[in-house]
């Protein structure tokens, strides 16, 4: 250490953009550094979808610029693919060999893997690691809300943090509107009115044109394509991004919440997650922002309360059971799935209109809507029986907003039930007709929803029986699957047969449905 050396040199990782982040609470120009890099590591740990590297790499670069702006000195590592330094810990080595600060200090990874890796850096100097309280519960809350019950249930936990933040909440203690939630107002099919919104677009500033230039040559093997990059890069535009979603589609979200479009890849849904990860947009701001669309009559309740849901619901209770359950977690496979992933899932090139249209929408904007990821791809991984670490890995590529916290919990658990039922008391298996009644997408399709067996037969029906049947041990003592297999029984040997039968032979041909 000399006269010259900083007190912190202070790490910043590519999800942590925010000025409220621990680690820079008490950063002080004068005396501190900053260290943010692009690295090999971080940027090639999955197949990355193209745009969710931009995204990340111009949003690096425009939050050290706005550091900079403040006073600070940010050492800035540009992405470079024959640079020595290849990981976040060569980087930190390298900065604090350089410029001997009395410590470092970070705040905690989002994740698992990263935060195993920090575990076992072995730096010239201490390091300082702080907790990540950019989420609304705290992993502690989490915990000690958890201990001791039998079941956790989302529903049980957003309404503890309902009345701890007040969200949505009567002076007396009730929810607004006299219902927790208005899930059941929630389910329309969309017709095509109102129109669509076009989702909110950031044309490419200079800093943004040199990311996607680097992506291009440097990653071009990675998952996606690049054109029509417009995501917010900082978090001016990703404010302005959440104003759009305000106006323009909150007052729809709640109805149009679980339909899907043939021709409209976004629909009413918020389009946020990649900037509420990454450290863009904090998750209270967002909730008492939509709040207040509805103490303003602008969007109504069954929109609010069912965006705030997602936010203050899902989103932190996904968060307590990852951190809860690792690391464990990622290797459940209770319902003993070993089929590979067909390659379609890469390509995009299926038959079937729903998973053909869900991924190119995917390749296209590093974007799917939950009810797309939850019952098309997810929908079809589960019935076919593909192994849970595979399907992962193609959720954690493939979106903008992937990160092994939120991603790992909702496919593992939601879709493929490989975790027993930790997240949802039961499967979300479901055959075409469930396409069929919240999307157009069937009457685009070579196959015929209405069929089981036959040559045009919808894959999702056969596939959806077999699961059923091949599952009975785990599923027929659930008591809201009962209905289920009665009436599967009921539909005589013979029938049940054939219907068995046409689902093994689209399993053993599945990468040519
Ligand atoms: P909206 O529909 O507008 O919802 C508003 C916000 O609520 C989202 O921005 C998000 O922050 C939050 N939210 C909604 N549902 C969930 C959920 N189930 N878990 C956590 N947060 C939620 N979300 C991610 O952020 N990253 C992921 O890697 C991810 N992987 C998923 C994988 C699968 C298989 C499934 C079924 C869901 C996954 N989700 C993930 C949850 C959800 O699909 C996305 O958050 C949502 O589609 C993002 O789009 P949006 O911002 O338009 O969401
Ligand atoms: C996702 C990502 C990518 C693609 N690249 C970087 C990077 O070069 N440098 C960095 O600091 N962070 C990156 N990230 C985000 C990290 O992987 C992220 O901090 C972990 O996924 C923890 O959530
Ligand atoms: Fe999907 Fe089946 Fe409908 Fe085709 S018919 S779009 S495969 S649900």
């Amino acid at each position: 250490m000399t006269d010259t050396s900083p007190r912190h040199l202070i790490l910043i990782l590519g999800d942590q953009l925010t000025r409220e982040l621990s680690a820079l609470t008490d950063a002080d120009p004068a005396r501190d550094r900053i260290l943010m890099a692009e690295v090999a590591d971080e940027a090639d740990y999955t197949n990355h979808h193209r745009k969710k590297i931009t995204l990340i790499f111009s949003a690096m670069r425009h939050f050290a610029h706005a550091l900079v702006e403040e006073g600070f000195r940010v050492d800035y590592h540009h992405f470079d693919p024959d640079s020595p330094l290849r990981s976040l810990c060569d980087a930190v080595q390298d900065g604090v060999t350089r410029l001997t600060p009395e410590r470092v200090v970070m705040t905690r990874s989002g994740e698992w893997r990263l935060e195993q890796l920090v575990d076992q850096w072995q730096l010239p100097a201490p390091l300082e690691r702080r907790e990540d309280d950019r989420f609304i519960a705290s992993v502690e809350r989490f915990h000690q809300w958890a201990k001791g019950k039998k079941q956790w249930r989302m529903e049980f936990f957003y309404r503890e943090l309902r009345r701890e933040t007040g969200l949505l909440m009567n002076a007396d203690g009730t929810p607004v509107g006299g219902q927790w939630n208005f899930d059941a107002d929630n389910r329309r099919k969309w017709k095509g009115e109102p129109p669509a919104p076009a989702p909110f677009f950031v044309e490419p500033d200079r800093i943004t044109r040199d990311v996607l230039a680097t992506v291009e040559a440097h990653f071009p093997d990675h998952f996606g394509n690049l054109e029509g990059f417009g995501y917010a890069v900082t978090r001016q535009d990703a404010l302005a991004a959440l104003e759009h979603f305000l106006s323009q589609r909150l007052p729809w979200f709640g109805d149009f919440q679980d339909a899907m479009s043939d021709t409209e890849d976004t629909l009413f849904h918020s389009l946020l997650s990649p900037y509420l990860n990454c450290g863009l947009l904090t998750p209270m701001e967002v909730c008492q922002a939509a709040e207040r669309c509805y103490y303003g009559g602008q969007a109504p309740l069954n929109a609010v309360e069912g965006f705030i849901r997602q936010i203050l619901g899902w989103r932190e209770f996904i968060r307590g059971i990852y951190w809860m359950l690792m690391p464990g977690y990622a290797d459940e496979n209770r319902l003993g799935n070993d089929r590979a992933l067909p390659w379609f899932y890469w390509s995009g090139e299926t038959k079937m209109r729903c998973m053909q249209q869900t991924i190119k929408a995917t390749q296209r904007n590093a974007y799917a809507h939950h009810i797309q990821r939850l019952m098309v791809t997810g929908n079809f991984a589960l019935l076919a029986g593909v192994r849970p670490t595979e399907i992962c890995d193609w959720y954690l590529a493939v979106y903008a907003d992937a990160y092994d916290w939120v991603e790992l919990p909702n496919t593992l658990g939601m879709v493929m039930h490989a975790d027993g039922g930790v997240l949802g008391s039961k499967p979300y298996a479901a055959s075409g007709k469930y396409i069929q009644r919240m999307s157009d997408y069937c009457s685009h399709c070579p196959y015929n929803v209405k069929n089981t067996t036959g040559d045009d037969a919808c894959p999702f029906n056969s596939l959806y029986w077999h699961f059923i049947d091949r599952h009975r041990d785990q599923f027929q003592g659930n008591p809201r699957m009962g209905m289920i297999y009665r009436n599967w029984d009921r539909q005589g040997a013979e029938k049940r047969q054939a219907t068995l039968a046409h689902a093994e032979r689209l399993l053993e041909c599945i990468e040519t449905l």
